[in-house]
């Protein structure tokens, strides 16, 4: 098989992507190792940006999620029993969107099917070859035997998992991570959310996040250690401690109810450089991994997406490496800059420590300044809200 873009992952970057350049006349073909049902089932992010505002509007896709998403203005913090607000459209003049992953993913893959653009499910890809001498090959595993898809170009939009960042050479390759020492006990539960806008909880057992889905749909995190075992989980201990964490005025207002999905997520901090290499261009939890604190995974994705379809569509339809020979140093600037207010949210959230230490008494002193200070509630708001790229 050949094509014009081989696009490595059917997340949100490969879809987006995708349908970015299948608006623009640009052929693709997408290699998702999982089944569509299972890539839709995947409950993830729900907080977008700007930057996966301004992707799903250029990419005609925002109908749904402005009809459905529930706009948020702002949020709370709790911390030491004190819940304050953060103003993001006072602050900032702008909002965030409430609208879940599994929403975006199957509004760009209704659009994708609209196109007529071809989706491998079940397709692996397993090797990559010719990036630096072309033509671009990606081998493949698919129905029992082995493929091969040629191509102008190869997009890694196949998460932190993937084959694509490892065909860059490794002398080449410049990896920075952090690991944090605790991870997420997610819970998804058909009951309404405790309060209209997210809760974010600085608490002594530990971080808590109340987020929601809809009206009707709830979405909750605790800090857990990370060899958490769900057996030890049942949901009335985890309805318990989200009560203590998120303090007791969210506690009064919170329903609780069977779990329809309960895990635990790690936590970890990961840049993978550069984002190019020859003819392969890294998009997503691919090339960047964020701690879920800021909400940033799914914007980054969006922002990469969006920057590497203009990319890609100078450089096939017009013959122009500008955009392209920029694409690296252009989204690492960005990149960079949400990596530091991940780490920086959930430096600022979690416990870290057994002991009410150094650490624990600068972290008290930060959230008390937050509360405080409408210039550090402003730096927090625009990061939130999402950077310029
Ligand atoms: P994905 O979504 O992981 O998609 C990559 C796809 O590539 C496929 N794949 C392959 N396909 C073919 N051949 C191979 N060899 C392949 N290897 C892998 C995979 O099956 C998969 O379908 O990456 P993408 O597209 O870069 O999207 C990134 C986002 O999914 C991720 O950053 C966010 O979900 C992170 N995230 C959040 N982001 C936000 O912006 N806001 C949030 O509120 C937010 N909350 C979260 C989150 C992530 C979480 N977890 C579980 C890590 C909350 C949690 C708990
Ligand atoms: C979510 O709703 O899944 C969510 C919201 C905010 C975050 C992380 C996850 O910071």
């Amino acid at each position: 098989m050949r094509t014009q873009v081989g696009i490595i992952g059917a997340g949100p970057a490969g879809l987006l992507l995708g349908r970015l350049l299948s608006l623009q006349g640009i052929e693709n073909v997408i290699l998702e190792r999982r089944s569509a049902n299972h890539v839709l089932s995947r409950i993830r992010a729900g907080v977008l940006d700007s930057a996966t505002l301004e992707a799903l509007r250029e990419a005609g896709c925002d109908q749904r999620m402005n009809a459905e998403g529930l706009f948020h203005d702002g949020f709370d913090i709790v911390s030491s029993g004190t819940r304050f607000h953060i103003d993001l459209k006072g602050l900032t003049g702008q909002h965030v969107i409430v609208y879940g992953q599994t929403e975006v993913t199957q509004d760009l893959m209704d659009a994708r099917a609209k196109d007529g653009a071809a989706t491998l499910y079940e397709a692996a890809a397993v090797n990559i070859d010719g990036i630096e001498s072309g033509p671009a090959r990606v081998a493949y595993e698919h129905e029992g035997g082995l493929k091969e898809l040629t191509c102008d170009y190869i997009a890694g939009c196949d998460g932190f998992h993937g084959v694509a960042a490892k065909a860059i050479p490794s002398e080449i390759r410049k990896t920075f991570e952090r690991v944090y020492p605790f991870g997420w006990l997610g819970l998804f539960a058909d009951v309404p959310p405790c309060s209209h806008e997210l809760i974010y909880a600085n608490h002594r057992n530990g971080f808590a996040l109340a987020s929601m889905r809809s009206e009707t749909r709830s979405r909750y995190y605790i800090q857990c250690p990370i060899d958490t075992d769900l057996a030890d989980w049942p949901d009335e201990r985890v309805w318990a401690e989200l009560a203590i964490r998120l303090g007791e005025e969210a506690a009064a207002k919170m329903w609780s109810g069977p779990s329809l999905e309960k895990s635990v997520a790690p936590l970890r901090s990961f840049v993978c450089e550069p984002l190019r290499h020859g003819r392969l261009f890294l998009a997503g939890d691919a090339a960047h991994i964020v701690p879920p604190t800021g909400a940033k995974g799914l914007n980054l994705a969006s922002a990469d997406a969006l920057v590497l379809s203009r990319a890609l569509t100078a450089l096939i339809k017009g013959g122009d490496s500008t955009l392209a020979d920029a694409y690296s140093a252009t989204r690492l600037a960005h990149i960079w800059k949400v990596e530091r207010f991940s780490w920086w949210m959930t430096t600022m959230l979690h416990k870290f420590s057994e002991h009410e230490d150094f650490n624990s008494r600068i972290q008290l002193a930060e959230l008390a300044y937050l509360s405080q200070s409408k210039a550090e509630q402003a730096s927090l708001a625009e990061n939130y809200v999402g950077l310029p790229f």
